[in-house]
């Protein structure tokens, strides 16, 4: 790369004042000019943009190239407004609103902001760590010969250095190691501040360890060139300096110039009085803001480079609000300028009051040209990509033949009877799974496609000849993709493939596979996935507690709960193989829907009888979140409402019930999620004059007004108790509320009231409190 003319230097610092101020400019109006209607704080984070300004001056409008893609720092979000302010590509109402309705967001957004965001942030870690995923995918899309390598790009995450204090940044960089992982660029705002307060000192040490081991490059930018020179020529200032602890040096950066001569001089004393003679106060508050983050010229030098695609930390030193009154303070995370402060700095930068908006206000005719010209260069580099979807083809998916299945079983068969099926989707299915790929039926599929890697793994055991039902062996073209274990990773995985289409401009059709008790371990990521609108197919498997012995803490009981609080994500949960075959062709057809969304799959280890199927009928229901699974009579005064793996209990039930009680209906629920958005959105609608009632409404209005429901799932209660809220119908509610327990299936539906008796025993309780007359049979057993 061309070494930079010095106009661009100093272009560059002129546009980092731009974004210093627009930033601030941008959080100040929003709290103190824009009227405030409510009395809320609005907040935003002036101190922690100032501290990454020079950085993102440095990568937008020098560094970054066409196909790059950058995770920004949640409260540096002003700061990549103000950039693409400067490059025209973010209004100026945005900027006025910014964090009210429809305005800037708060935290860069993928879905909400207007300007190209390529990673949305704000839950702290996860913007890191998807990148080195996103690199991932990259690497698989030019191996797959889906991606030019010329067009591949290097993934940067601007990370606040408190954000290193987050595991799932080191779960990522575990895996990534193994996958050999390559174009990063992490970049590290080093202020030495978290929200609270000053940060641990010399943690940058230990970073720089972590990242070296597992094969990063690590740059530290700890001097700006101004600071570098003079530290070298006072061997005893800079041991002094060097000693700072991190609290000591941001009071020093608070405080200024008076203070660093005061220090100077007690600490190090005579060798140090030439140098404090040669610099009054303000130079040598300047001199000592001149860390490495801050410096253009050291910044541009070190992204130049590094232009291999090693992956690189870079370690840059900050002052946390940089150039700012509460420079270093330990409390300005979220501290604000007063209008006084705000009006002295416009004064010193000669803008004019009434244009403190316009971009390049009082910038000179002398510099102007040079920044217009590197805002022109750097504008096609940061458009935004359209959204790839909607091209390929689902094909029918048949039911796996058998007359007991499990669905965990028939989910295995599924994939790889499309493996074998070939064509388009099969193409783009990625799997992956952290490490329970063979535990949850993925075997045959990877039999199949194999395991990728970039670099070719042998399969020892079966060079060996040793008897295995499970290939393991690597190349560029295979299609799943194994993770350690770290739930965290897996999610973050399926976001960046869910988020191929967009990215890359190529759709993957993800299907990752976890125990579904071990989705909370990585809900967060799960939920930042979901946010950004990343489509998968998400299978968990086994669940609940029906996988019998195998159990205790591998029980499983709030997931249904969680998916019915998550958007973005669907949960089905099915409890026969052909309800299974239509809702994975429905979770692929969603994944490539622009309104679409990503699929949860709750399956089960449970071997049950699959019903006989007289037409089609159910298929609708099934996929809307429930059918009748055995029609209620007209008037009927109870229906038994279940789900999932419970099913053959209820059926038995049902069977046994119904000829006291004629017209007693089974209510299948396949996703309790897509029943209640039903419902809620039904009644929104009528506010809006429409009349349409949910799939759930026409369900329970099939039954007598105050008819009773005994819903019984094996899952929390509440995932289906709900249901009697629709239309004010009773409910006895069963399911599971506590977990820890093994043994065999008999044993725990007894013990936890999913069988055949607890389901007797709830209908009668309903039809008693209904004030009917029933049968003795279920009197005697109540
Ligand atoms: C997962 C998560 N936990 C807590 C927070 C709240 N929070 C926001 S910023 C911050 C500290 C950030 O410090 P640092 O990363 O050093 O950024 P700086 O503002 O100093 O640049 C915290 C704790 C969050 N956003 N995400
Ligand atoms: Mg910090």
């Amino acid at each position: 790369m061309l070494k930079p003319a010095t106009t661009d230097i100093e272009s560059l610092r002129v546009i980092e004042e731009r974004l210093r101020w627009l930033s601030a400019w941008t959080i100040h109006h929003a709290n103190h000019i824009r009227k405030n209607a409510d009395g809320l704080k609005v907040g935003g984070h002036q101190a922690s943009c100032a501290s990454m300004t020079a950085i993102m001056a440095a990568l937008y409008f020098h560094a970054l190239g066409e196909n790059d893609r950058v995770a920004v720092k949640p409260h540096a979000g002003p700061v990549l407004h103000a950039i693409h302010y400067l490059l025209g590509s973010q209004s100026l109402e945005a900027l006025q609103n910014f964090r009210g309705l429809g305005g800037a967001q708060s935290y860069p957004s993928r879905t909400k902001d207007k300007i190209p965001v390529d990673f949305s942030t704000g839950s702290v870690g996860l913007g890191v760590a998807i990148t080195l995923f996103a690199s991932l995918v990259q690497d698989y899309l030019t191996a797959h010969g889906r991606m030019d390598e010329a067009d591949r790009g290097r993934f940067v995450a601007l990370i606040g250095d408190a954000e290193l204090d987050e595991g799932n940044i080191y779960e990522a960089i575990i895996e990534g190691a193994k996958h050999d992982v390559r174009n990063l660029w992490w970049i590290v705002d080093y202020n030495r501040q978290s929200l609270d307060a000053t940060s641990a000192d010399r943690m940058f040490e230990r970073f720089d360890e972590i990242f070296r081991s597992c094969g990063w490059r690590v740059v530290e930018l700890r001097y700006g060139k101004t600071l570098q020179a003079a530290l070298d020529s006072s061997p005893k200032l800079k041991a002094w300096f060097e000693r700072l602890s991190n609290a000591e040096l941001s009071a020093l950066h608070y405080q200024g110039g008076a203070a660093w001569r005061t220090r100077i001089a007690a600490d190090v004393g005579k060798p140090a009085a030439t140098f404090l003679k040669q610099h009054d106060d303000a130079a040598l508050a300047a001199l000592f803001s001149d860390l490495g983050g801050h410096c253009i010229d050291s910044l541009v030098e070190a992204f130049d480079a590094a232009d291999d695609d090693v992956p690189t930390l870079f370690i840059a030193w900050t002052i946390k609000g940089y150039g700012l009154p509460f420079a270093g303070h330990k409390d300005n995370h979220a501290g604000l300028m007063n209008p006084t402060q705000m009006a002295a700095w416009r004064d010193a930068m000669a803008v004019a009051e009434g244009r403190e908006w316009e971009p390049l206000e009082s910038v000179g005719d002398n510099v102007r040209p040079g920044v217009e010209a590197v805002l022109e260069r750097s504008r096609i580099a940061r458009d935004k990509r359209g959204r790839a979807f909607g091209s390929v083809p689902v094909p029918p998916i048949p039911a796996p033949v058998g007359d007991e299945q499990s669905t965990q079983a028939a989910f295995g068969r599924i994939l790889l009877d499309l493996s074998k099926a070939g064509g388009e989707l099969a193409e783009r299915i990625v799997t992956t799974s952290p490490d329970v790929t063979v535990s949850t039926n993925l075997g045959a599929w990877v039999n199949q496609r194999g395991l990728f890697r970039r670099s070719e793994i042998a399969d020892i055991f079966a060079n060996e000849k040793i008897a295995s039902a499970q290939k393991w062996s690597a190349t560029n073209k295979g299609q799943h993709i194994e993770l350690g274990i770290a739930e965290s990773n897996l999610f973050l995985m399926l976001a960046a493939a869910g988020l191929a289409g967009d990215l890359f401009g190529e759709r993957l059709f993800p299907i990752g596979t976890l125990y579904d008790p071990f989705i909370a371990r990585g809900l967060d990521a799960l939920n930042y996935a979901c946010y950004q609108d990343a489509r998968f197919l998400l299978v968990a498997t086994p669940s609940g507690i029906t996988l019998g012995p195998e159990g205790g803490a591998h029980q499983s009981i709030n997931p249904p709960l969680i998916a019915l609080g998550q958007p973005g994500l669907r949960h089905y949960e099915p409890a026969y193989a052909d309800e299974l075959a239509a809702m994975m062709a429905e979770a692929f057809r969603l994944i490539d829907d622009p309104a679409g969304e990503s699929t949860y799959l709750r399956l089960s280890t449970r071997g049950i009888a699959q019903v006989e199927r007289s037409d089609d009928g159910w298929r609708e229901g099934a996929l809307a979140g429930g059918y009748w699974l055995r029609e209620p009579g007209a008037d009927a005064e109870a229906a038994i409402v279940a789900m999932g793996a419970v099913m053959p209990e209820a059926l038995a039930a049902w069977a046994e019930l119904e000829p006291d009680i004629p017209g007693l209906g089974l209510l299948a629920v396949t996703s309790p999620d897509l029943l209640h958005r039903g419902w809620t959105a039904a009644h929104a609608g009528r506010w809006h004059g429409q009349r349409q009632a949910s799939h759930v409404e026409t369900l329970l209005s099939a039954l007598a007004p105050g008819a009773g429901l005994v819903t019984i799932a094996d899952a929390a209660p509440a995932a289906l108790s709900w249901l009697g809220g629709v239309l004010g119908q009773r409910v006895a509610p069963l399911g599971v509320e506590k977990f820890g327990q093994t043994g065999t299936l008999a044993d725990l539906y007894a013990v936890y009231r999913l069988d055949g008796a607890a389901i007797t025993e709830a209908v009668a309780e309903i039809l008693l409190r209904n004030g009917a007359t029933f049968p003795e049979s279920l009197t005697s057993s109540a």
